[in-house]
């Protein structure tokens, strides 16, 4: 492609979940994990369980699910979130064990640390901090998980044969950033749809790491799927979580091709 284009993004109005009570979701970080190594610090990651005190029953750890391993990090931030059922008053705890990856020898332990439901719902505050048994804090961030579809317009066509531009068959790759200019943390890759310039994605994409006011971007990257070739790159979009929420802004993005105008819309459920 040549010369210059926009991608207009703009954003339809709608209202953040706000959802309470029979279940929590969270993002996890920790602070000043202590290495088991002097020299190195440690490649941990978590692996979350639920279990009951009400009934005064042996532990029964049920495995609610585990963090990707964050490399060389003494104070990680892992960009997976966990939902957890959990209603006041059932004596429900969360079980966070903290793990150093050790790609020679057995995973060491690093410490661990259960809190109550009850607590963690009662929390004003998004984020809960409780220090860890071999040292370090473990810091759950509530999160208010966000939904919303796509849909495009007037795309650039990127399926060029013989002198005829035919319409692109689009799909978008999701991401989202803990700030600006952080990394991207994949959430999903849409559906292709054939042939259209104005594509309407049909499923809905969860954000559930959401934190309002944390300054969180989703971020864009539209593709021309080829069934010969390498996909075409057709553009790219980033926006505020917050501006989408909040402000409901509109965003104009620079893609790099002459006299093609592009609109990727964002509705909120
Ligand atoms: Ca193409
Ligand atoms: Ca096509
Ligand atoms: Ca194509």
């Amino acid at each position: 492609m040549k010369g210059f284009a926009l991608l207009v993004f703009a954003v339809a109005i709608g209202a953040a979940a706000a959802t309470a009570g029979s279940s929590v979701t969270f993002t996890i970080k920790a602070e000043n994990l202590r290495s088991h190594d002097d020299h190195t610090k440690p490649d941990p990651y978590v692996k979350i369980y639920t279990y009951n005190t009400a009934n005064n029953q042996a532990i029964a750890l049920e495995r609610i699910g585990k963090t990707s391993t964050l490399f060389d990090n003494d104070s990680p931030q892992w960009p997976e979130s966990f939902n957890v059922p959990c209603t006041a008053g059932q004596g429900k705890k969360i079980r966070f064990n903290v793990v150093d990856t050790d790609l020679t020898t057995t995973d060491d332990a690093m410490g661990f640390v259960d809190i109550d439901c009850d607590q963690l719902l009662a929390s004003r505050t998004a984020e809960y901090r409780a220090p860890l048994s071999d040292g370090g804090v473990i810091c759950i961030t509530k999160t208010t998980p966000l939904q919303f579809k796509l849909n495009a317009a007037a795309l650039p066509r990127k399926d060029r044969y013989w002198g005829y531009d035919g319409p692109s068959d689009p799909y978008v790759e999701v991401y989202y950033r803990t700030s600006q200019n952080a990394a991207d943390n994949f959430l999903i890759t849409t559906s292709t749809i054939d042939d259209t310039d104005n594509p309407i994605w049909p499923e809905q994409i969860d954000f559930p790491q959401y934190l309002r006011g944390s300054g969180q971007y989703l971020s864009f990257k539209v593709y021309d799927y080829d069934r010969w070739s390498s996909d075409d790159f057709i553009g790219q979009a980033s926006v505020s979580a917050d501006d989408l929420v909040e402000r409901r802004i509109s965003n104009v993005l620079s893609l790099g091709a002459k006299n093609v105008h592009g609109s990727l819309t964002v509705r909120l459920n």
